[in-house]
This record gives structure tokens, C-alpha cells and sequence, in this order.
């Protein structure tokens, strides 16, 4: 087919750039093959993915025989490639909601490292154990709360007025919390689990080790 899509992910589905991709996919009700990778192995980092990717890293999109990374980008992509009405929209309409979700969106990929390290997929997505929190673990656990706080609007449930893919980014992000029992106000735990019920979610928990709790 000349215009296939096909996802490349990780072995372990542990990543939270390729989980947003495959989300994006999922919830635009498109076909697309999935091309699993061993980045232990270094597959990634063999020709010829290592430069169609541009990155070497996954998610890479490839859409017939144009060539896409980086998780937003695809995102965004996905979403004029197929655009509304005749697939589900990913992104608001309205511009101030668009520039929020894609705030949010680059909140998560580039804030709060310390939580990311110490609170790693591979202990919702895979079997690892957290250790306690440092004083810069928990520092930017709260950061996240309050943060987290001021997206999500009283009584909303989602960050904008429908699902967007900040939503599941942001969902992924509180996980870290909610599924290691660290502390999380309710109404945001309830807001992650609630989106981690999406059938597109599912899907993707499927190839993991996630255990509903
Ligand atoms: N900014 C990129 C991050 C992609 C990324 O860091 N992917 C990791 C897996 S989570 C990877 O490919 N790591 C292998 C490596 O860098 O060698 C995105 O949003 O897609």
C-alpha cells in the first residue's frame, strides 16, 4: 500500500513519546502496522532506521514513504494528514484551547525530569519497584500536583472542553503518581484513571505489564 502508516515502538511498549503516537492513531480510528524495536539490541541505531528516522529514536512514523519522529510532531501530523470531520479531532478547534493542549503537551515532554527518573514507566508499563522519592523527586512530584491542578478545570474532564491528546500526555505524567500510590489529590487520580479507560489507552496497556489497581 503507498500510503501505509506504520508506527515504530519499543519493545516493552515503555514509552511515553510512542504511547502519545500510538494513542493519536487509535483514537483517529486509522489502520497502521506496528514495527516493534529492541532498543536493547540497538536496533534503533542500525541502518536503515537510524537515519529514515531522522532521530534514531522511537516513535517514527512512517506514512508511505515519507519519514516522521518526534512524538508532537506526529501528533500533529496525524491530525491535518486526517483531518475532522471525517476523522475524530485530537486538537480543539478554537485556538486558545489548541495552544493550551500544545502547551500542556510540551510541559510534559520537557518539565519535571526529576519525577520522570524516579518514577519511570517501567514501574506502571513494566515490573519495576520506585524507590522513595529525593528531596528533588518529591520537589517535582508536587510540582506536578499544582500544575496539574491549574490545567485540569474544576469539575472538567479534560483539560479543554473534549479529549485531546494533551490529555492523554497529561494522564501519563499523573500515572507516574497515581499508579505508585504517591500522594495525588483525588480528583486528579480520578481524572488519570478515567482517561487511562479509553479504549485507545487499553489497547496500548495490552502490550504492557500494567495491572489495573
Ligand atoms: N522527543 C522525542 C523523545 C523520543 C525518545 O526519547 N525516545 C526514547 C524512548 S522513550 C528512545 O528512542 N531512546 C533510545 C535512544 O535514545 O537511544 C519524542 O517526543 O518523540
Amino acid at each position: 500500500m503507498p500510503d501505509d502508516l506504520v508506527l515504530h515502538v519499543n519493545k516493552g511498549f515503555s514509552s511515553p513519546y510512542a504511547f502519545s503516537a500510538f494513542v493519536a492513531l487509535k483514537e483517529k480510528g486509522l489502520p497502521f502496522r506496528l514495527e516493534v524495536l529492541d532498543l536493547d539490541a540497538g536496533e534503533h541505531r542500525r541502518a536503515p532506521y537510524d537515519t529514515q528516522s531522522f532521530t534514531g529514536r522511537i516513535p517514527a512514523l512512517r506514512h508511505g514513504d515519507f519519514w516522521l519522529a518526534e512524538s508532537s510532531a506526529i501528533d500533529e501530523y496525524l491530525e491535518e494528514a486526517f483531518p475532522a470531520p471525517g476523522h475524530p479531532r485530537l486538537y480543539p478547534e478554537d485556538l486558545r484551547a489548541r495552544a493550551k493542549v500544545r502547551m500542556i503537551q510540551a510541559f510534559v515532554r520537557s518539565d519535571l525530569l526529576a519525577l520522570r527518573e524516579e518514577r519511570p514507566t517501567s514501574t506502571f508499563f513494566g515490573s519495576d519497584h520506585p524507590a522513595p522519592f529525593t528531596p528533588a523527586g518529591r520537589t517535582a512530584a508536587e510540582r506536578l500536583v499544582r500544575i496539574a491542578e491549574r490545567f485540569l478545570p474544576a469539575g472538567a474532564q479534560h483539560v479543554t472542553g473534549a479529549f485531546t491528546l494533551a490529555d492523554a500526555d497529561l494522564a501519563l505524567l499523573l500515572q507516574r503518581l497515581v499508579y505508585n500510590r504517591d500522594p495525588c489529590p483525588e480528583r486528579l487520580a480520578e481524572y488519570a484513571r478515567a482517561v487511562f479507560r479509553r479504549p485507545s489507552v487499553r489497547e496500548w496497556l495490552s502490550h504492557t505489564a500494567w495491572r489495573d489497581r
